[in-house]
């Protein structure tokens, strides 16, 4: 029997760690662009799961690689081989364009891997004294959530309260290449830098075209390793398969997660190559459940539907026809907009309506009850990012209810 969406509210709020405040709406199916909420309505699905749900929710093909798999082998440990994660490391490695994988579960682990990588690298090969590393992360990062990552985090609802805080971390402004490049003059233990090819949390922040490629020219310059966080905008999100290569640029590791399975199961990854990746020898490093047979599947059929599917081209084709729709929608509160493929943002500049001041927030509200989920990050930004295998007549049919919704309020 179904209960009320408050009933679920509630199991959560008595028992469940206060550690979200989420929207008010509770779902209990998705397929596709949509999830259904416990009464049945219908919403497009505008977060993704944060990007990790590009394939839309449920994709058969992903469904019965998991399926199939879970009813043969799910977990062996690496204490022993298998017969899945040799063909798993092969595919993402000539997937992705490196000589190897090491495999994860979340993105903070992936991303905890890399630092530990780059470490390693930077005493090993770059000749840094030892327990002298130091990694450059940038202004207004998002990265995770575990006590290393957070030790680089400028937000203070991230890292106030959780001191004290992992040593060896610099911070330098995004998307300023003098910054890095003074950064990486003034201290030769720089072992490498951190950085997301577009800052999602910070609110879908685009840095100027080449700086990425001039950021990883630098690096090389300082013998310090480019490291692309692309857990958000990686698996064709925004219009290529990962972000960096609208610049034509290779990481020297490259950081995934979330849809690398498609929203369906926990799978990260960090890729490099040889010189940088064999510096972590056996035993160093691993996770109970990173490379499972299970997770290995699901990846794999998850990476096939991203370029059967051509993913990375309808998200770099529907990324425009969305920033005109929203170009087009005649509003004060409508302060900005930016984005690549179908990773956007829309900046609210906060209005009064009705005698109350309003937020991104109430915009969110608002659209979750025109049957479109999306939700602001900070107070005045929203983040638009639908599965990638929506269509040109879905997305238009999504924005007539953005621009309904927006309209409302003038
Ligand atoms: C939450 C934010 C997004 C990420 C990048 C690593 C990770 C993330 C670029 C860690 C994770 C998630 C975490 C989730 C909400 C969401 C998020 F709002 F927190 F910042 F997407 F922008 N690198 N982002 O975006 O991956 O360990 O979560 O698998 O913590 O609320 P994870």
């Amino acid at each position: 029997m179904t209960q009320s969406q408050d009933y679920y509210i509630g199991l959560e709020d008595r028992y469940g760690a206060h550690n979200y405040h989420p929207l008010p709406v509770v779902l209990e199916k998705g397929k596709g662009i949509h999830v259904w909420d416990t009464n049945g309505k219908r919403y497009f699905d505008f977060l993704s799961a944060y990007s990790a749900v590009n394939q839309g929710h449920c994709h058969p093909k992903i469904i019965k690689a998991l399926t199939d798999q879970a009813q043969t082998l799910t977990l062996t440990s690496r204490a022993f081989y298998n017969n899945t994660l040799g063909e798993y490391e092969k595919y993402m490695s000539e997937y992705f364009g490196f000589d190897k994988v090491l495999p994860m579960n979340t993105g903070a682990e992936a991303v905890e891997t890399a630092l530990k990588l780059c470490r390693k690298w930077a005493y090993d090969k770059k000749g840094t004294p030892k327990n002298q590393a130091v990694i450059l992360f940038a202004t207004e990062n998002f990265h995770g959530r575990t006590l290393g990552i957070i030790s680089a985090s400028t937000d203070p609802g991230s890292r106030d309260g959780f001191g004290p805080y992992l040593p060896g971390i610099e911070i330098i402004e995004y998307n300023n290449v003098a910054a890095l490049e003074n950064a990486l003059k003034a201290n030769p233990n720089i072992a490498g830098f951190v950085v997301e090819p577009i800052q999602g949390e910070a609110g879908v922040m685009v840095p100027d075209e080449g700086y990425l490629k001039k950021a990883s020219e630098l690096c090389k310059k300082h013998n310090a390793l480019f490291i692309a966080d692309e857990v958000q905008t990686g698996i064709a999100r925004t219009g290529k398969l990962i972000c960096c290569d609208h610049e034509d640029v290779k990481p020297d590791v490259l950081i995934l997660g979330k849809a690398v399975s498609g929203g369906v199961f926990p799978v990260s990854a960090v890729l490099a190559d040889d010189d940088i990746m064999l510096c972590i020898k056996p035993g160093e490093h691993g996770s109970t459940f990173g490379g499972n047979p299970l997770a290995c599947k699901v990846a794999i059929a998850a990476l096939d539907v991203v370029k059967d599917e051509n993913l990375s081209e309808n998200a770099e084709a529907l990324g425009k026809v969305f920033r005109n729709r929203m170009s087009k929608i005649d509003s004060p509160i409508i302060e900005s907009y930016r984005g690549k493929g179908l990773l956007n943002a829309v900046v609210i500049t906060p209005f009064n309506y009705n005698g109350e001041k309003k937020t991104a927030m109430d915009v969110c509200y608002a659209l979750k009850d025109n049957g479109l989920l999306a939700k602001p990050t900070h107070d005045h930004i929203i983040r638009f990012a639908p599965p990638l295998v929506i269509t040109e007549n879905e997305l238009h049919e999504a924005c007539d209810i953005i621009e309904k919704t927006i309209l409302s309020f003038t």
